[in-house]
């Protein structure tokens, strides 16, 4: 299947599951479960429309692996793998607020270590915005091609950043922010990993950072970034390891102050 079936199936999969999350939305939402904390929630939602994502994709490539943030992980028999977020930014989901998405990758290779998406959808129901992006391909918000800010200083970087789900980590975290907000133009904070990512591609903040992402948080928006002549690393670190996406030589110069702070 050429990557332009391949995007068309994932911007489907992930504007049909936005749908049916946004309708759930506006019906009302409940905590299914806890996760990692009392904070790490899912909604029936959640699990509603991951079970929706893996039923279209299966029908469509039932030999390709699936890995998702809410279900079973199914193994590849291509070695390609579908890495899904079915409602990312899931605590504003659940307060209705309107900064969530539905991610959706296909990855070549293992997700969790080193693997590369090869196309990559994130939808905004709420917003009505559908970034995508296929390796090679560049780019797109609708029919907009996507571009990260370039030769932006550290000091005048509009920085976006977040948090995880453990009070320990978040203090942590907090340190380093207090460290960042002195050294760059200002913060922000969206609560949807794959969201803050597609805002570097399309040049609404210049660099993010976070630490503790998982595959299902960061893989399309990762690509977005990249086609847009952004970089994406993930940093080794003595205590967590850290993500920074934009333009790359401003993303070096975040990188190299957060590891001055102790990142
Ligand atoms: C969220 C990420 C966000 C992070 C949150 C949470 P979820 O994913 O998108 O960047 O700061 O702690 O991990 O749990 O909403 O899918």
């Amino acid at each position: 299947m050429s990557h332009d079936h391949l995007i068309e199936l994932a911007t489907s999969v992930a504007v049909g599951a936005g749908e049916l999350a946004l309708a759930r939305r506006r019906a009302g939402v409940t905590v299914a479960a806890t996760k990692s904390s009392a904070e790490d929630i899912v909604t029936e939602a959640d699990r509603e429309v991951e079970a929706l994502i893996r039923s279209r994709i299966a029908a469509a490539r039932p030999d390709d692996g699936f890995l998702g943030e809410e279900g079973d992980e199914a193994e590849s028999r291509t070695g390609l793998t579908w890495v899904v977020d079915p409602i990312d930014g899931t605590v504003n989901y659940f307060y209705d607020r309107p900064a969530w998405s539905v991610s959706v990758a296909l990855v070549e290779g293992d997700p969790r270590a080193g693997g590369r998406a090869v196309v990559g959808a994130v939808f905004n129901p709420v917003g009505g915005e559908l970034f995508r992006a296929s390796r090679g391909g560049g780019a797109w918000l609708g029919e907009r091609r996507l571009q990260v800010n370039a030769d932006v200083p550290l000091e005048l970087a509009l920085v976006a950043t977040g948090y995880a789900y453990q009070a320990e980590t978040r203090i942590r975290q907090a340190s380093i922010v207090e460290g960042v907000i002195g050294r760059v133009r200002d913060a922000r904070r969206i609560g949807s990993a794959a969201l803050e990512l597609c805002d570097v591609a399309a040049g609404r903040t210049d660099v993010y950072y976070e630490n503790e992402l998982s595959p299902w948080d960061y893989a399309a928006g990762a690509l977005i970034v990249e086609e847009a002549g952004g970089s994406f690393d993930i940093h080794p670190s003595d205590g967590m390891a850290f993500m920074v996406a934009g333009e790359p030589a401003l993303a070096e110069r975040l990188r190299a102050l957060l590891v001055e702070l102790g990142q």
